[in-house]
């Protein structure tokens, strides 16, 4: 079977509440849903980029435009067999993961289909039920984080992370430690500090924290190995880690002991199963990371998370806590015991609400 027609929708969803991290407050969340159709089978794929250059250097607008005119033309007609990383075209496109990520996504779930296999079961996925965990905003005050902390909690989240920045972190971290002794708690700093800051990460491992994500330069390794050295609490890699020869230089330079994986900044589900991989033959655990992904990104990021070295609970929240109307139903929940079902169903293992889909839709276009 041949890859017929790719069509690119450009959505913009209003957010249940604002997040701020080190790098932006959002109340909207711009993605690209990506629909790919060969003969009678549909596959969905996303790409979570947002609107702005602050995580990645992709957007929405870059990714449309390498998809248009060079990654899409290459793969009509293309066989659903062929390997996609090992075409020409993908092979000479560089960088621009999160559109090559969307693609690969939008194949697999063909795939898949074709197979009539759940996504989880197509990727390899051992788990029922993946660990749920979600990541919390800089709020005005601390005394909000709390209460958005103690709600968390009565939803069944078991790992909580709040994002960090200069400023924003030990008296945080002290107040919630205060208040929730026991309470499994990571902390995200989007890459907010310099190796100068290394006290402020000293002065953490007191808080007993599963983990300081990406507390220094979004591409650095060698900063991070020097810190890791410093201090108890791991180090995860998130923005550093844009391909699997990143893990590798990572794991070689010990600039990390757990990494964050997500399919979008790793050029989709092939590069993460490999990321995955050297992982496990290093015992470093993974764990996926989200991108405020609508109910396609989080179908995929649940049937990757199925994968047995995903050993640390996920970023992945249930659907209400992003949208008050998610794009596929059922919407995704999370358990009284933190954990999310991975969906068994052929493909995505959801339905594609194309009512909802066209209502949060600005533009669209077709390859075919
Ligand atoms: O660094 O993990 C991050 C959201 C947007 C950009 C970067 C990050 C995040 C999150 C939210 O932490 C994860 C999610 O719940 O989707
Ligand atoms: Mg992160």
């Amino acid at each position: 079977m041949r890859i017929t027609k790719i069509e690119l929708r450009h959505l913009k969803l209003p957010l249940v509440s604002p997040f701020e991290t080190s790098f932006s407050r959002v109340n909207t969340h711009e993605t690209i849903i990506v629909i790919m159709q060969a003969g009678p089978i549909t596959g969905y794929g996303e790409i979570p980029a947002s609107a702005y250059p602050y995580y990645s250097s992709e957007t929405v607008t870059t990714c449309w435009y390498i998809i248009k005119n060079f990654l899409a033309p290459s793969l009509l007609k293309l066989n659903l067999d062929t390997p996609v990383l090992t075409t020409p075209e993908f092979k000479r496109v560089r960088g621009h993961n999160m559109a090559k990520a969307g693609l690969i996504m939008a194949l697999s779930d063909l795939k898949a289909r074709s197979r009539k296999q759940s996504l989880s079961r197509f990727y390899g996925g051992k788990r029922a039920f993946i660990m749920a965990g979600i990541s919390l905003g800089v709020e005005a005050t601390i005394e909000l984080l709390l209460d958005k902390i103690t709600n968390a909690l009565s939803k069944g989240y078991h790992r909580i992370k709040i994002k960090i920045k200069p400023g924003w972190d030990i008296k945080v971290i002290q107040a919630i430690r205060k208040r929730f002794p026991a309470l499994m708690l990571s902390v995200d700093a989007n890459g907010a500090y310099t190796l100068k800051d290394w006290r402020i990460f000293k002065t953490l491992d007191k808080y007993r924290l599963l983990m300081i994500e990406q507390p220094l330069g979004y591409n650095d390794f060698l900063d991070h190995a020097t810190l890791q050295k410093k201090i108890k609490t791991p180090i995860c890699l998130d923005e550093s880690i844009k391909n699997p020869e990143d893990a590798q230089l990572a794991l070689q330079l010990k600039s990390c002991r757990i990494i964050n994986i997500k399919q979008a900044r790793v050029g989709g589900p092939i590069a993460a199963r490999k990321i995955h991989d050297l992982c496990l033959s290093h015992k470093i655990p993974v764990w996926c990371g989200g991108l405020l992904e609508t109910g396609i990104g989080r179908a995929h990021n649940v049937a990757l998370a199925s994968l047995p070295n995903f050993k640390l609970p996920n970023d992945i929240s249930a659907s209400e806590r992003y949208y008050r109307e998610d794009i596929v139903n059922p919407p995704f929940t999370v358990q009284s015991d933190g954990l999310m079902k991975v969906p068994q169903g052929i493909g995505l293992g959801c339905e594609v609400n194309i009512k909802s889909l066209n209502a949060y839709t600005l533009r669209k276009e077709l390859f075919a």
